[in-house]
């Protein structure tokens, strides 16, 4: 699913803050599916596949 990058089956909030935490390199934060977090899809995985995740979310 987009955006479930914590594999849950599901996208919230919960996902949003898993890959903010991977971006600023939080220790432990491991993404289960990264892949469904790249929004903008380039294959890279950055700031602004978290900012479309943001705005995906106060959308839902
Ligand atoms: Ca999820």
């Amino acid at each position: 699913m987009r955006g479930d990058v914590n594999a849950d089956g599901k996208f919230d909030a919960a996902d949003v803050v898993l890959l903010q935490n991977w971006l600023l390199a939080v220790p432990n934060t491991n993404l289960a599916n990264w892949k469904a977090g790249d929004m903008c899809e380039d294959g890279i995985l950055d700031v602004f596949d978290l900012c479309v995740m943001k705005s995906e979310l106060i959308n839902q």
